[in-house]
């Protein structure tokens, strides 16, 4: 087809790194759109008419890792129905795993373009504190608490930063210093930006 493809960008980092706080700002400022595969499955929870709401409440609250058909369904909708003229997507927080990988491969790759990782480099220790200081102040998430966090790094460390790993090796991998002050971060992000010519 001659149609423009997507163009995507994956932001992916620890549990409570900042992926979010940066997507907002970036559409803030680029008119992008910002889908957060976390975001899509906790709306499909409370989707009366959806038959997966008991199994995402049961991956949420065990840190564990939805299966790619679900997510990615969830994330093929969002892209079809945004009439965004740029069509540049920042997809943050997926993929998580190899099984995200298979599946996005499988269905989108003939539609979008993958641009990179934008990655959120932050410590554990910054992560946790962020999520529990969030969860504190009402957050409503079923999973910002210690339990659930410890088992969401875990998931962390041993499915995503591997995928991480996979996508540095091809070069693609554009690393923020998530550690800093949001609008900090946001100006490491925009000479990535200029860097992958958005
Ligand atoms: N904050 C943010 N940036 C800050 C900064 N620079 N300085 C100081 N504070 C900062 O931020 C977290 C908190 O920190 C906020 O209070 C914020 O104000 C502050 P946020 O921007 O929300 O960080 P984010 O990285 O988006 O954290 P989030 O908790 O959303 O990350 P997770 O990756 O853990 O959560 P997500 O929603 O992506 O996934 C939740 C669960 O859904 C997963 O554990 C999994 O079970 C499931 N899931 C799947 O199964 N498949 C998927 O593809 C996606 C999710
Ligand atoms: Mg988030």
């Amino acid at each position: 087809s001659t149609a423009k493809k997507f163009e995507v960008l994956f932001v992916l980092g620890g549990p409570g790194a900042g992926k979010g706080t940066l997507c907002r700002y970036i559409t803030e400022k680029y008119g992008y759109v910002h889908l957060s595969a976390g975001d899509l499955l906790r709306e499909e929870q409370t989707n009366l008419d959806s038959q997966y709401g008991e199994l995402i409440n049961r991956h949420i609250k065990e840190g564990t890792i939805v299966r790619v058909e679900i997510t990615c369904s969830l994330l093929d909708r969002a892209m079809q129905m945004s009439d965004n003229p740029h069509k540049r997507f920042l997809i943050d927080g997926f993929p998580r795993n190899q099984d995200n990988i298979d599946g996005w491969n499988k269905v989108m790759s003939e539609k979008c373009i993958v641009k990179g990782v934008l990655f959120c480099d932050c410590s554990k220790e910054v992560c946790t504190e962020r999520c529990l200081n969030r969860g504190a102040a009402g957050s409503g998430r079923t999973d910002d608490n210690e339990e659930v966090l410890a088992k969401r790094h875990e998931t962390y460390i041993t499915s995503t930063l591997p995928i991480i790993e996979h996508f540095e090796k091809q070069g693609a991998v554009y690393k923020v210093n998530s550690m800093q002050a949001p609008d900090k971060v946001f100006e490491e992000a925009k000479e990535i930006l200029t860097e992958i010519g958005w």
